[in-house]
C-alpha cells in the first residue's frame, strides 16, 4: 500500500499522468450529452468562474497565492533554488486557449523537512505577476469542515488521460478517524485533510490535480484554500477518500517563505 501511495506520487511529479477533478456518479445518473466532458458526472468550469486555477508544466495544478507565487505540492517539484523550466498557464479553463497566459518560473521553495510524507506544499516564483485575482489561504482550523471544492486538469478516470478543459466537483470533509481506516499510519492528521465521499466514492480528485487547491468559501463569501492535492489510494473509489495538505498547519510557513521568493 505504501508502495502504491508513493507511486501515485512519483508520477504526478514526473508528469507522466497528468490531472484534473474526477467525478464518478452511477452510469446514467447525469444528462449526458455532446458537451458533457468525458467524465462520469464530471462538470466543467466556467471561464473565470476559479480565476486563481493554474496549471503547471510538470503536470500538476497550483493556485496563485500571489499574483506572482503559486502554491502546489511538494511532490510536484523537485526541490529548491532558481528554476527557470516550469511554466504556469493560467487565465483559461481552455489549455488551448490562444488566450492563455504562461509565465516561466525563476525559482521554487519546497517545503523544509519535506521527505515524502506530510509537508506537501511548495511555492513557485513566477518570472512576472499574472493580473488575476489570488486565493488566501486559511490561517486556522475554522474552515476544516463541511463541504469543499475541488478543480483540476488531472485525470477524469482513475489511470485515465489529462483534460484539455478544467473540470470541478464538490465534495465533503472527512474526519481523520475514519480517513485513518483507510490509511492508518500513512496519514498525518496534523498535516493532511481529507475528503470525498467515503461510501460511495464517486468524485475525487486524480493524478495531475495533485497540487491543485480543494477550497470553500469562508464566512464572508470568499474563497479560501483549505488543501493542497496530495495523494490517494486511486481515484474516487469507496472507502478511500482523496488526502489534501492541510494548509491552515503551514500557512504561518507558507507566507514566511513567501516573503523570501
Ligand atoms: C496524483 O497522483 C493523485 N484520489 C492525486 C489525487 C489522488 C490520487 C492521486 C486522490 O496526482
Amino acid at each position: 500500500m505504501k508502495n502504491l501511495l508513493r507511486a501515485f506520487k512519483r508520477c504526478a511529479a514526473a508528469g507522466a499522468v497528468i490531472l484534473a477533478a474526477v467525478s464518478l456518479q452511477p452510469a446514467g445518473a447525469s444528462a449526458a450529452s455532446a458537451s458533457t466532458p468525458p467524465v462520469v458526472g464530471g462538470t466543467r468550469a466556467a471561464q473565470g468562474e476559479f480565476p486563481f486555477m493554474v496549471r503547471l508544466s510538470m503536470g500538476c495544478g497550483g493556485s496563485l497565492y500571489a499574483q506572482d507565487i503559486v502554491l502546489t505540492a511538494a511532490h510536484c517539484v523537485s526541490g529548491s533554488g532558481n528554476n527557470t523550466g516550469i511554466t504556469a498557464t493560467a487565465g483559461v479553463v481552455d489549455l488551448r486557449s490562444s488566450s492563455a497566459i504562461k509565465v516561466k518560473s525563476t525559482k521554487v521553495l519546497q517545503a523544509p523537512g519535506y521527505n515524502g510524507k506530510g509537508k506537501d506544499w511548495a511555492l513557485i516564483k513566477l518570472a512576472r505577476p499574472i493580473s488575476l485575482p489570488t486565493l488566501g489561504i486559511a490561517t486556522t482550523n475554522t474552515y476544516n469542515k463541511g463541504t469543499f471544492d475541488i478543480a483540476g486538469w488531472g485525470a477524469a478516470t482513475e489511470g485515465g488521460g489529462q483534460q484539455r478543459y478544467l473540470l470541478k466537483a464538490k465534495v465533503p470533509f472527512v474526519d481523520d478517524a475514519t480517513c485513518q481506516r483507510a490509511y492508518g499510519n500513512e496519514l498525518v492528521p496534523a498535516e493532511e485533510l481529507c475528503a470525498g465521499f467515503v461510501e460511495e466514492g464517486g468524485t475525487d480528485t486524480c493524478q495531475g490535480d495533485s497540487g491543485g487547491p480543494m477550497f470553500r468559501k469562508d464566512d464572508a463569501g470568499a474563497w479560501i484554500q483549505v488543501g493542497i492535492v496530495s495523494w490517494g489510494t486511486g481515484c474516487a473509489r469507496p472507502d478511500y477518500p482523496g488526502v489534501y495538505t492541510e494548509v491552515s498547519t503551514f500557512a504561518a510557513d507558507i507566507k514566511k517563505a513567501a516573503a523570501t521568493l
